[in-house]
């Protein structure tokens, strides 16, 4: 099956941060792979994913990546496909992983989400939202998934006003 979405890890250790963007990929019905391969320690590996990627119709690449995070910047340098990085906690909170993926040098872009658990999620529904340029049923999903977060925040509001008794 064509696979829509490419996601690389660079290590299994940044996988929860991701796990909430997974679930919602699931829930979209939206075909996608996902592997762990680092820039550092498999880095013939990752290109050889990159290309496998093109071949199987990805269309947008999302690499997450703690620390040194060289990763999405040595994925986009090899791809034309659009890289959204996402930087993951590390020792430095996740600075260090930030800085790595926004300061690319002019000429090769790569899309800086941001850390940790957000910038998770945010990367999966930036994904969908560049897919649902041609696809009407993802755009419809991606409708209703706003109308629910509105009806959550709603119902967090009813909910703390309860607790704390706000007539
Ligand atoms: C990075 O090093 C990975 O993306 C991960 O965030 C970090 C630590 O990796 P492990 O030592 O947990 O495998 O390459």
């Amino acid at each position: 099956m064509k696979k829509q979405i490419g996601i690389i890890l660079g290590s299994d250790s940044d996988f929860p941060y991701i796990e909430k963007g997974i679930n919602i990929l699931k829930e979209f019905q939206v075909p996608f792979d996902i592997e762990v391969s680092s820039a550092h320690r498999t880095p013939a590996r990752t290109i050889e994913l990159i290309r496998d990627f093109e071949k199987n119709g990805v269309a947008v690449i999302i690499a997450a990546a703690g620390g040194a995070a060289h990763l999405p910047g040595v994925i986009a340098s090899h791809t034309l496909l659009p890289v959204l990085g996402v930087p993951i906690n590390s020792a430095l909170s996740g600075i260090d992983s930030l800085y790595s993926i926004v300061q690319m040098p002019g000429g090769i872009p790569v899309a800086a989400f941001g850390i940790g658990n957000s910038g998770g999620v945010n990367s999966i529904l930036f994904a969908l939202q560049i897919l649902a340029l041609k696809d009407d049923r993802i755009k419809e999903k991606l409708v209703d998934f706003r109308e629910k977060q509105v009806l959550t925040v709603l119902e967090k509001s009813r909910k703390l006003k309860e607790k704390i008794e706000v007539l």
